[in-house]
């Protein structure tokens, strides 16, 4: 039996379960339940934070798991990726507040700046020789500037109006996400095989999409 952990409830949840459904795989599902077991294939569904999807699966908790690119790769396991699920696109981007001159990223050097992404972030700034104050936040990043904890913030951005609606113009694209389907990289050959048969089905309902 495959277990695969999806989000409990955020903006992955609904987009996970819709695609599992319309892989032909049936199960009850219960608000207050942690787990859930398929009917009509192998598969346990494993209910938790996102945050704690990839370490769960790196660690073979799990076997397999739906998550943000963004947050697998701020956790540092960019290894587990099987493949990209198409849903939950959005971007991780710098801003600065409307006024504030920016030409590039030499721009941001010796400069705090919010995030919740000290690792993707870091490796991004190091990459371009830049070296800033990082603050770690695990949320409202984007109230940072107002409230004069940092001149620049660098957070998840999809169609742009919270980061306008708090005076904030967004200036460079650090890095772009989506869902993700990982696993565990020591499954045993029968998962294997269950992963490829799912695989099989995700695949040919991303294409009816089309
Ligand atoms: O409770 P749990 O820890 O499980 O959930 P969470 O609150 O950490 O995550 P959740 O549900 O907010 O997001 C899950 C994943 O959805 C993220 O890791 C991203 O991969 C993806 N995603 C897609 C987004 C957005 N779009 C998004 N817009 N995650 C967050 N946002 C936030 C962003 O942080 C910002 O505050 O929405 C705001 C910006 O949205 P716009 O449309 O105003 O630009
Ligand atoms: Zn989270």
């Amino acid at each position: 039996m495959l277990r695969l952990a999806i989000q409990k409830s955020g903006r992955l949840s609904e987009d996970s379960l819709n695609l599992i459904r319309e892989c032909g795989i049936s199960f009850l599902s219960a608000s207050y339940k942690l787990k859930t077991e398929a009917t009509n294939f192998p598969l346990e569904i494993l209910y938790l934070r996102d945050d704690d999807i990839p370490g769960y699966v790196q660690d073979g908790v799990a076997d397999l798991g739906i998550v943000g690119q963004n947050v697998l790769v701020e956790a540092g396991f960019p290894q587990l990726q099987v493949e990209g699920l198409g849903f939950s696109k959005c971007r991780l981007s710098l801003a600065v507040p409307r006024a504030a001159a920016y030409n590039s990223t030499e721009d941001l050097q010796g400069v705090n700046i919010a995030t919740s992404y000290p690792q993707i972030l870091g490796a991004y700034l190091t990459e371009r020789g830049v070296k800033a104050n990082l603050h770690t936040i695990s949320g409202s990043v984007e109230i940072a500037p107002s409230i004069g904890l940092a001149e620049a913030i660098c957070d998840i951005v999809s169609s742009g109006s919270t980061l306008l609606g708090n005076g904030l113009r967004e200036v460079e694209t650090v890095f772009r996400s989506e869902a993700v389907l990982i696993a565990n990289q020591n499954l045993s050959a029968e998962k294997r095989e269950l992963l490829e048969q799912l695989q099989f089905r995700m695949q040919a309902v991303r294409r009816a999409r089309r």
